[in-house]
């Protein structure tokens, strides 16, 4: 990767940066584009890595938020994947969960003609036209950890994440197996969801997923959906709600580990317990380290894995992109469904 003659002064100005001081560049404020504050990064050996001209691979990222545990865990993968030791010059965007902010990010990235654009969509819908600007610019696009939803898929190389609808299918097929364990297959059960950010992939998917095994069941009651954007705080206001509404709910699914946490928050203060002795199910999704030790000690009962580490897959495939081979369009990570019965395993490696 050479300086991209065309790419004129900005390419070799940020290149220039980074040999000079360091190598990601922090854009200030909320996604507006208004100066960033370069910031140095030494590799393991204590050093600043700095590399020739050449090999450094700019790289716009507009990550959607920090609403949780998960998210934060997703941007750290990134950055410590997308590091100068490893070839790249990340700018890093955060859009604090509004999609225009996100376009703003893209459209400051398209005129720094970075060599790529990696984008967290917060919502699957409205994409079209900044991912047409984006190609016009023949800046190549994809998508990590969400999907989109787009008629004209040309307008995105490839997608790195998580198949949502597969993990809220292993929800709903866990617990088809608990029920059947436990005898109570053929009884009336009521579920109530508390939903991530509405309109997400992962809303969308997990949702999908789950409600596929539920219409099984005539007998599996979904009492209501609420939303609880992905966070703590409006996972416990949105769990108080329910409590308040019914006074007959078995099964709690929660499609992050952060609401759970404040499900759990608002259960506790109502005397209600949940997991393997519980008075109520508590299905979560993620598979953060302080869920997996709830799962652990039988508060929730399962937890479905949603992997945030997928900066190692992000970088090597925008070197493979480089080095002009073919790559899948979607890249699924490896996912797991956590029980009592396997957590152990797990437990102690989980970096987030
Ligand atoms: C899923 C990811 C979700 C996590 C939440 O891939 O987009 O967003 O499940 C996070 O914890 O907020």
């Amino acid at each position: 990767m050479g300086i991209n003659k065309e790419k004129g002064f900005w390419k070799i100005g940020y290149k220039a940066a980074a040999l000079l001081t360091g190598v990601t560049i922090l854009l200030s404020g909320c996604g507006s584009f208004t100066g960033f504050s370069v910031s140095e990064v030494t590799t393991n050996e204590g050093d600043i890595e700095t590399k020739s001209d050449d090999a450094l691979i700019s790289v716009g990222f507009s990550q959607l938020g920090s609403e949780s545990t998960w998210r934060s865990a997703n941007t750290e993968s990134v950055k410590a994947s997308l590091s100068t030791g490893n070839g790249f010059f990340l700018i890093f965007d955060n859009a604090r969960q509004k999609q225009e902010k996100q376009f703003k990010a893209v459209r400051s990235f398209i005129s720094q003609r970075v060599d790529y654009i990696v984008i967290c969509p917060v919502i699957q819908e409205g994409w079209e036209m900044v991912l047409t600007e984006a190609k016009d610019a023949g800046i190549p696009v994809i998508l990590l950890d969400r999907n989109i939803a787009v008629n004209d898929e040309s307008l995105y190389t490839t997608f790195v994440g998580e198949d949502m609808y597969a993990e809220g299918a292993s929800a709903g097929k866990w617990l088809e197996a608990y029920l059947e364990e436990n005898g109570i297959s053929d009884k009336d059960i009521n579920i109530v969801v508390l939903e991530g950010t509405t309109g997400s992939s992962a809303q969308v998917g997990r949702t999908r997923g789950f409600g596929a095994i539920a219409a099984r069941h005539m007998n599996w009651k979904m009492q209501a959906s609420a939303n609880g954007e992905f966070t703590q705080a409006k996972g416990k206001e949105t769990m108080e709600r329910l409590l308040r509404e019914f006074d007959d709910i078995d099964v709690i699914v929660c499609q992050n580990d952060d609401m759970a946490f404040g499900a759990l928050e608002a259960l506790d203060e109502a005397g209600i317990t949940t997991g393997e002795d519980g008075d109520k199910i508590l299905i979560s999704f993620d598979g953060t380290k302080k869920a997996l030790e709830l799962v652990k000690e039988g508060v929730i009962n399962v937890d479905v894995e949603c992997n945030p580490n997928s900066g190692d897959l992000l970088a090597q495939i925008i070197h493979d992109l480089e080095e002009g081979k073919e790559v899948e369009k979607t890249n699924y990570m490896e996912e797991k469904v956590f029980t009592k019965e396997n957590v152990d395993e797990y437990i102690d490696d989980r970096n987030y």
